[in-house]
């Protein structure tokens, strides 16, 4: 299984390499081929969804991703998606330093929660190095400081019929053509929740999370790609089906065709 993953990263160092106008530096590794024509995304894409669906069926989503020595950090986390929400809403949980913020959690659960960032700090933590590797083209390594998920379901006391965690964002992508501008928002099964690799991030490569990488706090979840990695997260709804949410698909990107099982 880990030849699969390797393979893919070799195919994509090799694509890196045969261009020779490629700066292979960190974050930007594809900027160049997004901007240099869209055929060689296409096949990108695609090479990388033949590959998650390899991986999907070999490795399995319990699978460990791999971690990194603080020496593999380069440059800072690229932002991207939405980068600085304009909501009413967030703009007045953003002031005096998220102080007013609340985390909820909903839904399927017997202890309905609502957590302040206090009390997710004072929660024992967990930091990991790690790589993001968006669909766009591109992939950093960070570090991420923040609270198991699967703590947080604890302590919330899901009910046994609850099989998917959706986020709840703040921010709605307003620059896309799609109608509703509906929130941001991402869902993930308990096998994925439960993982000790996925955590509610608060802290970023040391620093607490900033704006533009979606503070308060951020979802990591490291065997998946970028879009499922829901920043802004508002709130977190145990529910036993995704059907009515959004378009029904489990994802504000997914609603618009992408993968809802996003391997990386
Ligand atoms: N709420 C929200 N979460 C989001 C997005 C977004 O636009 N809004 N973009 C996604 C995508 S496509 C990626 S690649 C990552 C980017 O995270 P970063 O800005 O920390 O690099 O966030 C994901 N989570
Ligand atoms: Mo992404």
């Amino acid at each position: 299984m880990r030849k699969v993953i390797s393979n893919r990263r070799r195919f994509l160092g090799q694509l890196g390499a045969g261009a020779s106008l490629l700066t292979l530096g960190g974050c930007n590794a594809f900027d160049s081929l997004l901007s240099t024509g869209e055929p060689v995304f296409n096949f990108l894409r695609k090479a990388n969804v033949l590959t998650r669906e390899a991986q999907r069926a070999l490795q399995g989503p319990a699978a460990m991703a791999r971690e990194y020595p603080e020496s593999a950090i380069r440059e800072s986390q690229r932002p991207n998606g939405s980068t600085d929400p304009q909501t009413d809403e967030y703009l007045a949980v953003k002031q005096n330093n998220f102080a007013s913020y609340r985390l909820q959690v909903t839904g399927l659960v017997d202890k309905p929660l609502s957590l302040s960032l206090d009390e997710l700090r004072a929660m024992p933590s967990r930091t990991q190095i790690t790589r993001h590797d968006c669909v766009e083209g591109w992939s950093c390594i960070a570090k991420w400081t923040g609270v198991q998920l699967s703590r947080v379901l604890d302590q919330a006391a899901i009910k046994p019929e609850a099989r998917y965690v959706v986020f709840r964002c703040y921010d709605p992508i307003q620059d896309t053509p799609f109608e509703p501008a509906d929130l941001y928002y991402e869902s993930i099964d308990l096998i994925s929740a439960r993982h000790p690799q996925t955590i509610l991030a608060y802290g970023l490569n040391g620093q607490t999370l900033p704006v533009a990488n979606g503070a308060p706090l951020r979802v990591r979840i490291e065997q998946q790609l970028g879009y499922k990695m829901a920043k802004y997260i508002r709130a977190i709804e145990l529910v036993d089906s995704f059907d009515k949410i959004g378009g029904g698909n489990g994802g504000y990107w997914e609603d618009r065709g992408y993968d809802w099982y996003a391997g990386s």
